[in-house]
């Protein structure tokens, strides 16, 4: 027996040809099976707004969400991003598996409600609240893939390889003990994660040596075998700390390192790569990868402004991660990329291709297809054969008045504050309507119990 069919009918979409007007889909098991516009609404459909292809957020780490807003209290001696990091190693030392489920619910929430539809989640906090590991190696994946399942986003989930504190092979320090494995560990956990996913729509599992810090060399091609075919994630060159560390070790800069030393392909996300000479900008052009961009966190922590117009006129590749999800905002991503480079450079409209380029749509499509390429699935296509994860502006908000075609996207970007976002269907289900998650109040009041708790 075949599914049933349903339509879905928007006022105007962007299509693979463009924007369109009066579009109907017809979706059939979570997929887009026809594409018409010009067509006139029946009476059985509802009107829908414009309607985009669900932004992908390449790199998420969900528990962080629950410290959001704790971290920004001056600290005795001058903060940084390496005292953040002890706070955060602070607050994940009391989470245990029902917390993580309960934040990482309520981020993937705020997440879908934002216009994102799938996450690519870092994880990395694998073991028990003393370091011990669990019955499982996957209880704590587990508690992510059921966060996923229960908010309705798409799920890559990157399991995180992590052994030392430095480079050169480093103990891990006592507060990085509940990330730890061996090689032979890490593949038992692996194993395990994919069996975690296995009943969740269209989920992906790749992989992720944290970071060349927390990494040998022989680790890294260690796993590099193990990823297969699925992406392989890292944080790189995000601290100018890590660039001097890695000189002082190789003689090398971290992404000049990275490239020179491990297959660097389409297949890899090298989230952030903040601190790169213009030659290394070219270098990872030229491989393919996608650099992960994480505006809203980058600012939070001080990281430092990567060279982003450099690489977009080099053909490079990017896309969007809310990473500590301090605020989950697409627009306000976008918006913190391009005025970031405003500020530096005295300019406007910098991250814009070529003239007549909308920089904020023009942002949103190279995110999309960035993100996509980085969490292991087809670039998001209001198109024939793709999953149905589409996302609605409301077209009554003021922001929006009068706009059309990629004017609404800018709109939504540089003007939108709230709410103009308004449906958010993810392979074909839809989640959220008039800017809320059917599951928001539930799933908020599960971590208001959990943050309690955790926070007592
Ligand atoms: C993380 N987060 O793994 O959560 C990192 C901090 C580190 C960001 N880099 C820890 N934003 O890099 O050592
Ligand atoms: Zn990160």
């Amino acid at each position: 027996m075949t599914d049933p069919t349903t339509t879905l009918w928007f006022e105007s979409a962007l299509l693979e040809t463009g924007w369109a007007d009066n579009v109907r889909l017809t979706l059939q098991g979570g997929r887009i099976v026809r594409v018409q516009d010009g067509v006139p609404r029946e009476v059985h459909e509802s009107a829908n707004g414009p309607a985009v292809p669900g932004l992908p957020n390449l790199h998420s780490h969900a528990f962080q969400r629950g410290m959001a807003g704790l971290a920004e209290v001056r600290g005795p001696a001058g903060d940084s991003f390496w005292t953040w990091r002890e706070v955060m190693y602070r607050f994940l030392e009391r989470l245990g598996p029902e917390e993580v489920e309960a934040i990482a619910a309520q981020a993937y929430v705020e997440m879908l409600e934002a216009g994102f539809t799938r996450v690519g989640e870092f994880h990395y906090l694998h073991h028990d609240r003393d370091g011990s590991p669990f019955a499982d190696p996957a209880e704590m994946a587990a508690r992510i893939a059921a966060a996923a399942g229960e908010s309705g986003i798409g799920l890559t989930l990157l399991p995180v390889f992590y052994a030392h504190s430095g480079f050169g092979g480093a103990d891990p320090t006592p507060g990085q003990a509940r990330f730890v494995h061996d090689i032979d560990g890490f593949a038992r956990l692996l194993e395990a994660s994919r069996k975690a996913v296995a009943d969740l729509t269209g989920a992906v599992v790749g992989l992720a040596p944290h970071s060349l810090r927390a990494v040998t060399p022989g680790e890294l091609s260690a796993l590099v075998g193990l990823a297969g075919k699925g992406p392989v994630h890292i944080h790189v060159a995000e601290q100018t700390q890590e660039v001097q560390d890695c000189l002082a070790w190789s003689g090398q800069r971290p992404v000049e390192w990275l490239l020179a030393n491990a297959p660097v392909d389409p297949r890899w996300c090298l989230v952030h790569a903040t601190h790169v000479t213009l030659e290394e900008i070219a270098d990872m052009a030229r491989a393919g990868a996608v650099v992960g961009l994480c505006p809203i966190t980058e600012a939070n922590l001080g990281d430092g402004l990567f060279l982003a117009p450099e690489f977009r006129q080099q053909g490079g590749r990017f896309g969007i991660g809310s990473d500590s999800n301090v605020l989950i905002d697409v627009a306000e991503e976008l918006r913190t990329l391009e005025y970031g480079q405003r500020l530096a450079r005295r300019n406007r409209n910098v991250m814009a291709a070529e003239p007549g380029d909308s920089t904020g749509a023009g942002l949103y499509r190279a995110a999309l297809a960035g993100g996509a390429q980085a969490l292991g699935v087809g670039a998001p296509r209001l198109a024939v054969g793709e999953l149905a994860d589409i996302v609605t502006l409301d077209a009554g908000h003021p922001a929006l008045a009068a706009r059309r075609g990629d004017a609404l996207i800018d709109s939504w970007v540089f003007a939108g504050r709230q709410g103009v976002v308004d449906g958010v269907w993810r392979a074909g289900v839809k989640l959220v309507g008039g800017g809320r998650h059917h599951a928001r109040d539930a799933v908020a009041d599960r971590y208001r119990r959990a943050l309690a708790r955790v926070l007592a």
